[in-house]
């Protein structure tokens, strides 16, 4: 495509495209000029806001050129790509991770100090990308963190929210949520593509015609809605790899319905037009639960829609066959959100490809993997099939149809098991009938996978279980989730990255983490464990500042920081943990001032959002803002416990309270937190853990060993009994709960109707999270970690164990594995 050019046109081009040197000085030239172009501002008027947008500009520049070889070089190659769809990117902020990836940022904290900046300030100007609700959302933006630092051809492929996740602000104890208009002051992060437009289509009708002896489908008519690209670049980690995510921005259609303007109804036609805008205005705020809200589908076909369009054009570039197509092309699905993109391609495939429906489904089949996070029943998506009628006509007779081939291949293989059938059936025959997504998505995929060992196992025992009986075995895998230790170590712990980089005498560790496994002889080393406290004690430091700003509470950085950060979740048990917290309240305001010199101090911390429509969850926040107004102000307990809830808990708040735990609590009910990601941070970090025995909290068990780690609670295979016995026998509820929740009733912290509601799941609502049944052992074990802390040599050793075991659990080694055994893909490095 070059020949259009005159070589002198080319050569031109080439001398002005060589990259500039990156040091202090051009960086410091290219913050000015863009503190004066880009921003029309001069020295007169520069204040950190505008430093922040002047350097990340500058940045960005440098991260476009790594994007574009990036881009040139894999198209050049023609390698396999994958494709990750995930309608979750929960990126948090981008400007620290970029100078740390490309290595700038001591460069350019010099530029900018001698600019009369401190790089502290700039970076705290940025707002959070906050396009995700919890895990799933963060654990996309580090598999994209590991695909680029491992240089593997792919592409993220999301939808560009005017609106991230809420803010969360506390009101008399209460959650109110405030909108997130995280685009109100540009975002350098992100590079519009104007000439990217895809044009989406809803509603309509089909025409079945027939030619000869064969018929095809012609789907017309609707509204069409058109998909606007909009790019951010991932950087790699020391390469010079920069990959993309795509996220679709809809817009209306730029002609209009010139009926209706010349009936005169301006102001309607340029209503039914903003309608389309609407389309990825907010993104849908419930964390492990289906809200049937027939927006959220439009958005799902929207952005399936569009991401298929562009890599089925980036495929036909390159003129291959198309049975080719699984050979160059890996759509792994994030969850069943993307789910229809199965029946989207089948339909390119079938409608306009005219390929026959067999061979259509051969390659859709060996194109699509599909990851599931959740057991939960209340988290299955199922859209009905009315819904899609309407919205999609010609893909609701697809799903039939595949369903109709999937359910005769099905009858062949158990004749006459009409239970069997209906249990596997993409259709749930109920009035009116669903499509079951999960279903559709495995019958699309050639490979399944859960997201922790026990999570995967779960799913094959229980919610898929049919289907293994159908495929066997084979076809479901495990991928235990990982983090990445660019942000979550390197980025929000320095001091502790750079105290194991002087230790271990290099920085590979980031890029292979099982190198820290060397630390384990350190041990022993009284002057290493010194500083190693010493990190720990100044980030508690730092999170007691953060404390004293947000809520105006002093907290004690000697004490023992025990931290639960996450979604509010019933199934994440929150509640207990406050009811835990009531009962050392008590424990400690019955004691002599001689026992209690023999109490271990302790800061609880809380942080999380509840799903604005989440009734009991957000009681479970009231709760713990009503017992920590009462216990911080009580005077005679002698700052032995702290009760803190963080409001708006986000990436950037993550990276502030992971580094400064003691102690964490993961201690969702045994079978139903399918991973969790937070649990590897926190250790990562020299944080303990208090955990059940579930999610990847088993497998960092198994890795730190026994000492290291405090587990309690029944287990997955005991939940079922457990509950049986709630529903139909009278089953005494733990002494100590009971004394608890008593006190609650009294009105020791505020008025007890209040909390009746969340009082009552324990009673009324069969307990069906457990909390009675774990109680005893939560409190057993909350014993152990107070006798532990007392042991300060032990603390720190067990500490220094938990770092240097987490070798597994970087998200490098899950990426490996998707590429390597799902994806079918190789590296190349630019
Ligand atoms: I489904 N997860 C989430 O954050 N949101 C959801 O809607 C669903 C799952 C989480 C799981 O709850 C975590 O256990 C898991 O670690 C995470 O997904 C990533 O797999």
């Amino acid at each position: 495509e070059l020949s259009k050019w005159r070589p002198e046109v080319i050569e031109l081009w080439e001398k002005c495209s060589v990259p500039e040197t990156i040091n202090k000085e051009t960086f410091q030239k290219s913050f000015i000029r863009h503190v004066n172009t880009t921003l029309a501002r001069s020295i007169y008027n520069v204040d950190n806001f505008s430093a922040y947008q002047a350097t990340a500009h500058a940045v960005r520049d440098r991260l476009i050129q790594r994007w574009n070889e990036t881009q040139q070089i894999h198209t050049e190659r023609d390698q396999k790509r994958v494709y990750y769809l995930s309608l979750e990117f929960l990126l948090g902020r981008s400007l620290d991770n970029a100078l740390l990836n490309l290595g700038l940022k001591d460069s350019f904290g010099e530029g900018v100090k001698e600019l009369g900046f401190k790089m502290e300030d700039i970076l705290d100007q940025e707002v959070d990308a906050a396009l995700g609700n919890g895990g799933l959302g963060r654990l996309a933006a580090c598999y994209m963190d590991s695909l680029a630092t491992l240089c593997y051809p792919a592409w993220g492929y999301g939808v560009r929210y005017t609106y991230g996740i809420f803010q969360q602000k506390i009101v008399d104890g209460y959650q109110d949520e405030f909108p997130d208009y995280w685009l109100n002051f540009d975002n350098p992060w992100e590079l519009p593509r104007v000439d990217i437009v895809v044009d989406v289509q809803f509603g309509g009708h089909v025409n079945k015609i027939t030619e000869g002896d064969k018929v095809r489908h012609e789907w017309i008519g609707g509204e069409t809605v058109q998909a606007v690209a909009y790019d951010v670049p991932i950087p790699g980690y020391g390469v010079k790899n920069c990959i993309n995510i795509r996220l679709w921005n809809s817009k209306p259609r730029r002609k209009f319905d010139f009926g209706k303007f010349n009936a005169g109804e301006y102001d309607q036609a340029v209503q039914e037009q903003m309608k389309a805008e609407f389309l990825t205005a907010v993104l849908y705020p419930n964390d492990n639960h289906m809200v049937g809200k027939e927006l959220r589908l439009k958005q799902q076909y929207f952005w399936v829609a569009a991401s298929l369009h562009d890599i089925v054009r980036r495929f036909k570039k390159s003129q291959r066959d198309w049975n080719e197509f699984p050979d160059q092309v890996a759509i792994q699905l994030n969850d069943t959100h993307p789910a229809l993109a199965i029946v989207e391609l089948q339909r390119i495939l079938v409608d306009e490809e005219r390929l026959d429906w067999d061979a259509a489904w051969d390659i859709v089949t060996h194109t699509f993997a599909f990851t599931n996070h959740t057991v939960l029943p209340e988290a299955m998506e199922k859209w009905p099939v009315p819904m899609i009628s309407q919205l999609l006509p010609r893909h609701i007779q697809i799903i039939f149809d595949l369903n109709l081939f999937f359910l005769q291949r099905v009858e062949k293989f158990a004749p006459g098991d009409r239970d069997f059938l209906a249990r596997l059936s993409i259709i749930e025959e109920s009035t009116p009938q669903y499509v079951r997504m999960a279903h559709l998505a495995i019958v699309g995929s050639h490979r399944v996978n859960g997201v922790a060992k026990l999570h995967s196992k779960l799913i094959k025992e229980t919610i898929f279980k049919d289907f293994v009986k159908y495929y066997g075995p084979d076809k479901f895998e495990n991928k235990t989730n990982g983090i990445t230790p660019r942000r979550w170590l390197h980025q929000a712990n320095p001091k502790l990255s750079e105290l194991i980089t002087e230790t271990l005498g290099h920085k590979d560790w980031l890029k292979d983490l099982t190198l820290l496994k060397k630390l384990e002889e350190s041990v022993h080393d009284k002057e290493f464990r010194r500083r190693w406290m010493a990190v720990k004690h100044s980030n508690k430091v730092r999170l007691a500042e953060y404390i004293r700003d947000v809520v105006d509470v002093d907290v004690n950085p000697n004490a023992l920081f025990d931290v639960q950060v996450k979604r509010i979740h019933e199934y994440k048990r929150q509640f207990m943990n406050i009811l835990g917290v009531i009962h050392r309240y008590n424990t400690i305001k019955s004691m002599s001032p001689e026992q209690m010199r023999d109490v271990v101090p302790r800061v609880v911390i809380f942080g999380g959002k509840a799903a604005p429509g989440y009734y009991i969850a957000k009681l479970v926040i009231k709760l713990i803002n009503s017992v920590a107004s009462v216990v911080n102000k009580d005077s005679t307990i002698q700052d032995l416990l702290k009760v803190i809830f963080i409001p708006d808990y986000n990436v950037s708040v993550a990276e502030i309270i992971i580094p400064a735990s003691d102690i964490s609590q993961h201690i969702s009910t045994a079978g139903t937190e399918a991973s969790g990601t937070s649990n590897m941070k926190f250790v990562l970090n020299c944080g303990l853990i208090l955990g059940t025995v579930d999610g990847a909290n088993i497998e960092i068990h198994e890795e730190i060993g026994d000492d290291n780690i405090f587990m309690f609670g029944h287990l997955a295979e005991q939940v079922d009994d457990l509950r049986y016995a709630h529903r139909y026998r009278d089953v005494p509820m733990d002494p100590h709960l009971d004394a608890v929740i008593k006190d609650i009733e009294s009105g020791s912290f505020g008025e007890a109707r209040i909390f009746a509601p969340l009082i009552n799941t324990l009673t009324f609502g069969k307990d069906y999270y457990l909390i009675s049944d774990d109680f005893g052992s939560y409190l057993d074990a909350q014993k152990l970690v107070d006798e532990a802390y007392k042991k300060e040599k032990d603390w720190v050793k067990k500490s220094i164990l938990c770092t240097a075991n987490m070798g597994q659990f970087s998200s490098d080694r899950a990426i490996k594995e998707y590429a390597e055994s799902i994806w079918g893909i190789i590296p190349v490095k630019v």
